[in-house]
């Protein structure tokens, strides 16, 4: 909970790198993970499912809130779109947290091709977050109750202080908009602090987002009603988000405005799922879903001998 320097900043770019291209990978590919040759079509699965649209931010949030909270035991995250599992996947394997329950999943080059190989596969990892990934709870797929997660689990808890990610689609939900209110009857002295982070990428699946259609002060408006203080993250640079979580401030709702879909190919609502069509069967897409995994140059960061997390 200090200010961080220039090397954290680096490293939080970094993280987001590495673990944006674990999600593609693991989104994609079911060989030739570290694009040790070009890609083949029998590369590609099968069938491609999961959702890339969210990953991204909840990359650059899971990254940031890492380093500023670092290993605080008395800081949670809860994250509320559990459609993005691998963003969650690639965070929990990288800090080593997926190898403890699953000694298959080491932080080296086999874990990472039994992370991506087996990413909605049969008998592998599920497409959404659910029970069987640590620190998870409930099964993922149903929006909408993470921030009255959140407020439940800092009550009567006043060391606590939980993050939760909304994205904007989940805070249309009546049980996301009616948890707003929680903040009024539940912050005080003997609860926990909760920071609630709206995921402002702008769309719902195919549809703009109700609060990406407002203007900025409309919103800003809506959450000082609930009893907020809105504060804005408006680009994906580290250090605007981390003297974002720097501020002292009573009550605060972060609303991290992006792209959805940022670094990939397309952007908004033709990112929500998976954005290519048929890398599997098509040259140009192939090609294009290569590019997409070198823009990360993932071999930078990982070094093969020592895996993630061992210097
Ligand atoms: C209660 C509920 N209604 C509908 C859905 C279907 N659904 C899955 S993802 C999604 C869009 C979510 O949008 P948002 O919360 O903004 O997430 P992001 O755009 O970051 O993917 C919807 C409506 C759901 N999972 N749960």
């Amino acid at each position: 909970m200090v200010a961080v320097g220039i090397t954290e900043i680096e490293n939080i770019k970094k993280r987001i790198r590495v673990c944006d291209y674990l999600v593609v990978a693991q989104l994609f590919l079911q060989n030739n993970f570290l694009l040790k040759r070009p890609l083949r079509f029998d590369d590609i699965k099968p069938r491609l499912l999961g959702h890339w649209g969210t990953c991204h931010g909840i990359n650059v949030v899971y990254a940031n809130l890492k380093t500023f909270f670092q290993d605080d035991p008395n800081f949670s995250f809860i994250l509320g779109p559990g459609h993005g599992f691998p963003a969650l996947q690639a965070n929990l394997f990288i800090d080593g947290d997926l190898e403890k329950i699953n000694p298959r999943a080491t932080r080296d080059k086999g874990g990472l091709e039994y992370i991506c190989k087996n990413f909605s596969w049969p008998d592998g990892f599920p497409s959404h977050a659910s029970p069987s990934t640590p620190g998870v709870i409930t099964e993922g797929g149903e929006l909408g109750y993470a921030l009255a997660n959140a407020y439940g689990l800092c009550l009567g808890h006043s060391e606590k202080t939980i993050a939760v990610l909304i994205g904007d689609g989940e805070l249309e939900t009546a049980t996301a908009i009616g948890s707003l209110n929680l903040q009024n009857l539940l912050s005080g002295s003997k609860n926990g602090k909760v920071l609630p982070i709206l995921h402002l990428n702008g769309y719902k699946i195919s549809a703009p987002s109700i609060y990406a259609r407002k203007s900025e002060r409309e919103l800003n408006e809506m959450l000082r009603g609930f009893g907020f203080a809105p504060i804005w993250i408006n680009n994906e640079d580290p250090e605007e988000f981390q003297k974002a979580l720097e501020k002292e401030i009573d009550s605060p709702f972060y609303i991290y405005k992006n792209q959805k879909g940022y670094g990939g190919p397309n952007q908004y609502h033709h990112s929500h799922q998976i954005p290519l069509k048929k890398p599997k069967t098509d040259e140009t897409e192939l090609k294009t879903l290569e590019e997409w995994l070198k823009s990360y140059n993932f071999q930078e960061l990982f070094d093969e001998e020592r895996g993630f997390g061992r210097d």
